[in-house]
């Protein structure tokens, strides 16, 4: 399929790269990676031709900003990477929108850099890497608290959506995967660190404050959907703690919207569409973590949709969305 739109597309700065590392396969193709992940022009655009991808909206790589201890650096390496991202749409107009990198650690300073870059560079929204740590290696800050509520009503009032995407957890919360390293990363540990999160915000009342927000969740959902009728049912039994007003279930269908990036699979995808309905689905890739032909070749052909569905989960829907004009 041509034209289609996808926006878990991530890029690197400078010091944002060497986090990647870990996560760019064997050491020998590190190279290779961190070409992929900076460059935002020929190879870039070229891997787009090739896969039908009309347009992406850039974000930072994880967890970047997240990471950083220093609130004042954390605004920096934020200002820095949007900037970057301003000038690769400013260079391909056609081709990239982006979304805002914020500096988590300090909500009114993350407030105020969505509104710049909204209303002065003209991004789309926000990809955040989940919790912030702040001050202190051992710290996870997750947005449903009290303190975020401010940030939340410009998101509301700017109304643009906000992704929410995976990092991995701290060490000291990471006990239920001692000796196995690779569950606390992206085939499993990102899926549950960012459903949890996606599940507190709903849990948390937000959603009744700001009946408008729209939130973004990749990989199918991080697993949400597939567990949402179990949640509801078993939440009439045990809601201690939980301050929504209604069903999760109602919060998450209302107020989530969900990517294909990084999860290529006809099971999971049809059980995604069943519970979501077709107008909450968007192609993405994930690249340069996923491959973009991966994704195509996959969404292009799945028989779970058909052509009239396959346009609209790849592109018609992302149009609305961002309100973009194209
Ligand atoms: C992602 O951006 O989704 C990602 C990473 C690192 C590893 C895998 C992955 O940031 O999907
Ligand atoms: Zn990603």
């Amino acid at each position: 399929m041509k034209g289609k739109i996808a926006f878990e597309e991530h890029m690197a700065i400078e010091e944002t790269l060497a986090q990647t590392k870990d996560f760019a396969g064997d050491s020998g193709r590190f190279d290779e990676f961190s070409n992929e992940i900076l460059d935002l022009d020929e190879l870039r655009l070229a891997t787009m031709d090739r896969t039908g991808i009309e347009l992406a909206l850039l974000s930072l790589n994880a967890p970047a900003v997240q990471a950083i201890l220093d609130r004042d650096e954390a605004v920096a390496v934020a200002v820095k990477a949007n900037k970057r991202m301003a000038k690769a749409v400013n260079d391909h107009p056609d081709r990239y929108r982006a979304l805002a990198a914020l500096p988590m650690q300090d909500p009114e300073a993350a407030a105020d850099e969505l509104k710049r870059c909204v209303n002065e560079l003209g991004f789309k929204g926000a990809l955040v890497n989940g919790f912030t740590q702040r001050d202190v290696e051992d710290s996870a800050i997750y947005y449903d608290v009290a303190e975020y509520r401010d940030f939340w009503a410009v998101v509301s009032d700017l109304d643009v959506p906000f992704y929410l995407h995976p990092r991995m957890n701290i060490p000291s919360q990471s006990l239920i995967y001692e000796g196995h390293p690779w569950l606390r990363s992206a085939p499993w540990g990102f899926a549950v660190e960012t459903s949890t999160h996606a599940l507190r915000l709903c849990g948390s009342g937000l959603f009744d404050d700001f009946p408008n927000l729209r939130i973004i969740t990749g990989h199918l959902g991080e697993g949400i959907p597939f567990g949402l009728w179990r949640i509801d049912a078993r939440m009439r039994f045990s809601p201690r703690g939980y301050r929504g007003k209604r069903p999760l279930g109602d919060y998450f269908r209302e107020h989530f919207h969900i990517t294909t990036s990084g999860n290529f699979n006809d099971a999971a995808f049809r059980c995604t569409l069943e519970m979501m309905g077709a107008d909450r689905l968007y192609f993405s890739a994930d690249y340069p973590f996923e491959r973009m032909e991966d994704a195509a070749n996959w969404f292009d052909s799945t028989p779970v949709i058909d052509d009239e569905q396959r346009q609209t989960i790849g592109r018609e829907n992302a149009i609305k969305l961002f309100d973009l004009d194209m």
